[in-house]
């Protein structure tokens, strides 16, 4: 339950692009195409976030609602990659929140633009 809502979350095999070679993309892609879901958050190592933007770009044209969770934050801090997320945002015109999973570090951020996001549906 968030605020009241009751959420189903349903974890897809993690994929970089929506052309269906592999068996993850392949129930990945069937999954974004088929499911009757609100929205989609897509996670995006923020380490390689072009091959995240590819993603992105696909499940952009799909016109779903879209979620994006940068994961592996602490790493770009570490190696002293600077993205300007916010930014990229505005860009895309979808919410990106920095997520810590092992913290669980944006968790209450991520579930804020849930709450947000699905009041527009
Ligand atoms: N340090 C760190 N580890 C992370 C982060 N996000 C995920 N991990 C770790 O990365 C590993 C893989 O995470 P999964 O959630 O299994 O990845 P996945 O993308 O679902 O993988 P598949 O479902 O196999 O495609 C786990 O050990 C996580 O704890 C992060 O932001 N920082
Ligand atoms: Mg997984």
């Amino acid at each position: 339950m968030i605020g009241g809502v009751e959420y189903e979350f349903v974890d897809t095999p993690g994929i970089y692009s929506l052309y269906p070679s592999s068996l993850e993309e392949k129930v990945t892609e069937k999954a974004l195409l088929e499911l009757d879901y609100d929205f989609v958050i897509v996670v995006v190592d923020a380490t390689a976030v072009e091959r995240g933007l590819v993603l992105l770009a696909a499940v952009a044209e799909l016109r779903v609602h879209m979620i994006v969770i940068f994961n592996f934050w602490e790493e770009t801090e570490e190696k002293g990659i600077i993205i300007d997320y916010r930014g990229l945002e505005g860009e895309l015109g979808v919410p990106i929140v920095r997520v810590n999973p092992l913290r669980r570090g944006g968790i209450r951020e991520l579930f804020e633009r849930l709450e947000e996001d699905t009041t527009t549906i």
